[in-house]
């Protein structure tokens, strides 16, 4: 009686031991996928941080004391809109020597600023609050 109960006792165990097999390799699975359908969203960013092709109105996002993406390809006469996802307020303000100079004074929790680049070449900028907040917008013809 006691070999059989031992018998079936192994069985189960071996049983739960490859639902917990399965389990693993199905959340890996689901792991993977999520992870390679992510990746594709922030492709551009991988990709050196290019955003390709140009757009007439490109997006940066403040979050995370970061600007999102870090460094931006836009053509002369884009628009560039800055939206501080950050849970406090950022700035943005060309530091060093630019083409030309851009401050947006405070950008609250939420808030937006735009700017358009009519001369072309490399802009620095940074957040004056957080000076580690570091990024760069280049303009081309
Ligand atoms: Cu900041």
């Amino acid at each position: 009686m006691k070999k059989v109960s031992k018998k079936v006792s192994k069985k189960i165990s071996k049983y739960k031991i490859s639902i917990i097999a399965a389990s693993v390799l199905v959340i890996a699975v689901i792991g993977i996928v999520i992870f390679k359908s992510t990746n594709k969203d922030s492709k551009v960013a991988v990709n050196n941080n290019v955003i390709e092709p140009f757009n007439a109105n490109v997006k940066v996002s403040i979050k995370g004391f970061n600007y999102v993406p870090l460094s931006i390809t836009i053509k002369k006469g884009d628009t560039v809109t800055w939206t501080n996802d950050d849970k406090v307020a950022n700035n943005v303000a060309t530091v060093g020597i630019n083409p030309a100079y851009f401050d947006s004074g405070s950008i609250g929790v939420g808030k937006t600023y735009t700017h358009t680049f009519t001369a072309t070449g490399t802009y620095r900028y940074i957040c004056s609050y957080h000076t580690s907040m570091k990024a760069n917008i280049v303009v081309i013809d």
